[in-house]
Parts: C-alpha cells; structure tokens; sequence
C-alpha cells in the first residue's frame, strides 16, 4: 500500500533481487527473509497472507493466516522496550490525539488500548536487530 492509502507502490529500479522492507512509524519494520527479482514486466507481491516464515523479523496473527508488524517502536530503533513506553506516556499524559506516534492502534486516540499493545509485544521481546 502506497503511503495515500492506494494499493502498490511505484518505483524505478534496475531489474534484479532486492530485499523488501515496509516501515510504518510506529512499528517494528518488515523485512522480507529472501530476495525477490523485479523488473519492468515482474512487480513482485507481497502477500501478508503467506506463511509468515517469510518475514525476518517477529510477526503477529492479527486473524486466521493475516500477520502484521508488531506495534510499539515508537522511536524506531528495532526493538519494543520502555523507551517506546515513555515516548507513549508522554503523549497520553498530554491528551494527545490524532496522527500520532503513540496512536498504535490507529483509532485516532492515545489510549490505554495503545499501551495495552506496547506491553504486550515489549512482553514478546518485541524486536530486530539493527542493520
Ligand atoms: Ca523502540
Ligand atoms: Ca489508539
């Protein structure tokens, strides 16, 4: 998905394998375990719905065979831990709402819903190491 809520992304690249990778800014990114070959008449799929071997780092059933990246990166520096937690704190100390980093669910509020997610992928030793 495109940044602007489209489907697919558009880039120009020299054919050949590239690794893949999707950020989002508040969780932990998704790098694909293998190299995918794309070219002009090969745009490659990555469907969220394969096995979830496929990532290389810690992923969550968000339902039956659906993974997603883990919440709670905050800062963005790889792993789920209480700097992440503080960062949230933060904002819901200050009735933060909308686009905010601290939103981890997306529901436009920072709530106890949000922390609930930090805790438990902080719990599941949430995290990738740094490359
Ligand atoms: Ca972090
Ligand atoms: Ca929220």
């Amino acid at each position: 998905m495109d940044i602007d809520g489209t489907l697919g992304v558009s880039v120009e690249l020299e054919p050949g394998h590239y690794s893949l990778a999707v950020g989002h800014r508040n969780h932990l990114m998704l790098k694909n375990s293998t190299t995918q070959y794309l070219s002009p008449t090969n745009a490659g799929v990555w469907d969220f719905t394969a096995d979830s071997g496929q990532y290389e780092a810690a992923v969550v059933e968000v339902e039956s065979s659906v993974w997603a990246a883990r919440a709670g990166d905050l800062n963005r520096d790889g792993f789920v831990t209480t700097r992440d937690y503080f960062i949230w704190y933060g904002s819901y100390e200050a009735g933060q709402s909308g686009y905010r980093v601290g939103d981890l669910d997306g529901d436009g509020l920072i709530s106890l819903q949000d922390y609930n997610l930090w805790l438990s992928n902080a719990r599941a030793g949430a995290g990738a190491s740094p490359d």
